[in-house]
């Protein structure tokens, strides 16, 4: 047995008692039982269809809250298996929306976070709901179970025949638990918004019937849109944003950049689709990457004799959105939103300085 066995079947014990122990405790697996935590809940299960996007299954996920604060969401993916767990004995689908850390394949997906307060797995969001209704579109039928409170309350059942495949998921946050069930469809659309920019061409519905809200989300440019957006009201000072995306080592790392002629900087962070928001390795790469490639063309163009520029010199006007993926994101800070892992830094350092350098070289000052 290896290290890495030993530490999950130390988790894995720890998390015996399944459902007790999340209602027991709440904010040890989502924050806190504030609105933020009540959002969380929503974010899990989405996360769950934007990795069924990320994996190239899905193209299309919609989020509906209901006049009664319960939340649906659907997706076009494959649909949650719902074949026999081999040493539990019930279907996979019952097996994930009840067990802790259940799902084989489904925690154990490359970019999956685990850290944070994402990456909590949907039995927790089903342990802290009056009620859940999975539907599941998979080998010509479709599958359905309810469960309360975290346990079934249905067995698997076959409630009708389909063509497509897909996974859809009701939930009703439970009273009990949390301060609040009053969704905020701002805080929800914001998020959606976000995601669908982060995810290029994967579709986002949201619909809040409280409200009569509807919103379709689909971003073709992923990044290159978010930086457009964010520079909506500025005067640019070049037309396309700069950007690229590039795999090494396990990591993907996708930049989008665009100077507008103001002198305030937007650089936002993100690390496997959480909002970085105290930063991390992969801002600290990305600032030194700019900054070591416009003082080597200001060098070798003359423009900077001998002096060269600081940080702060290249900030004026920066409009950044930084995005990486990678496998064991370690997430740091007082809030969870800072990344850590060190080899990041220089993986980002490097491809950044290298793609402004050419860029510089091929956009030359007018
Ligand atoms: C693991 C395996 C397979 C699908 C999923 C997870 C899956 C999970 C969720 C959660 C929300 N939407 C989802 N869509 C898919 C499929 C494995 C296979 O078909 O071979």
């Amino acid at each position: 047995m290896d290290i890495n066995q030993q530490k999950y079947d130390a988790t894995t014990i720890q998390v015996l008692g399944g459902i007790e122990a999340v209602r027991k405790r709440p904010a040890m697996y989502i924050g806190d039982t504030s609105i933020l935590g009540l959002h969380h809940l929503v974010y899990e299960v989405v996360d769950n269809s934007i990795d069924e996007a990320m994996a190239g299954f899905c193209n299309e996920i919609s989020i509906t809250v209901h006049t009664d604060n319960s939340v649906t969401v659907s997706d076009n993916g494959r649909g949650i298996p719902v074949d026999i767990h081999k040493t539990e004995n019930r279907p996979a689908l019952e097996v994930i929306m009840t067990v802790l850390h259940a799902g084989g394949k489904f925690d154990k997906k490359a970019y999956r976070v685990s850290g944070g307060l994402h990456g909590v797995g949907v039995s927790v969001v089903n342990a802290l709901s009056e009620w859940l209704e999975v539907e599941v579109k998979r080998d010509g039928e479709v599958f359905h179970q309810r469960y309360e409170k975290g346990k079934p309350v249905t067995s698997l059942t076959v409630i009708g025949k389909t063509k497509t495949t897909g996974t859809k998921v009701t939930f009703k946050p439970d009273e009990d638990i949390f301060e609040t069930i009053e969704f905020d469809d701002s805080i929800l659309s914001g998020r959606f918004r976000e995601l669908a920019f982060l995810n290029a061409g994967v579709k986002i519905l949201f619909e809040d019937e409280r409200k009569n809200i509807k919103e379709e989300f689909l971003f073709e440019g992923g990044l290159i849109s978010f930086v457009e957006y964010l520079n909506r009201n500025k005067k640019v000072l070049f037309p396309k944003p700069l950007y690229f995306k590039k795999a090494e080592e396990d990591v993907e790392v996708e930049v989008a950049v665009q100077y507008n002629d103001g002198y305030n900087e937007t650089v936002l962070s993100f690390a496997n689709n959480v909002n970085t928001k105290e930063g991390g390795t992969h801002i600290t790469g990305f600032r030194g990457g700019i900054t070591r490639a416009i003082n080597e063309y200001g060098k070798n163009n003359g423009f900077l004799d001998d002096k060269s520029l600081a940080g702060e010199d290249i900030r004026e006007g920066l409009v950044a959105v930084v995005s990486v993926k990678l496998a064991e994101p370690q997430f740091e800070g007082q809030t969870k939103t800072k990344l850590g892992n060190s080899k990041i830094r220089f993986l980002v350092e490097g491809i950044t300085s290298q793609q402004v350098f050419t860029f510089l070289e091929e956009n030359p000052e007018p």
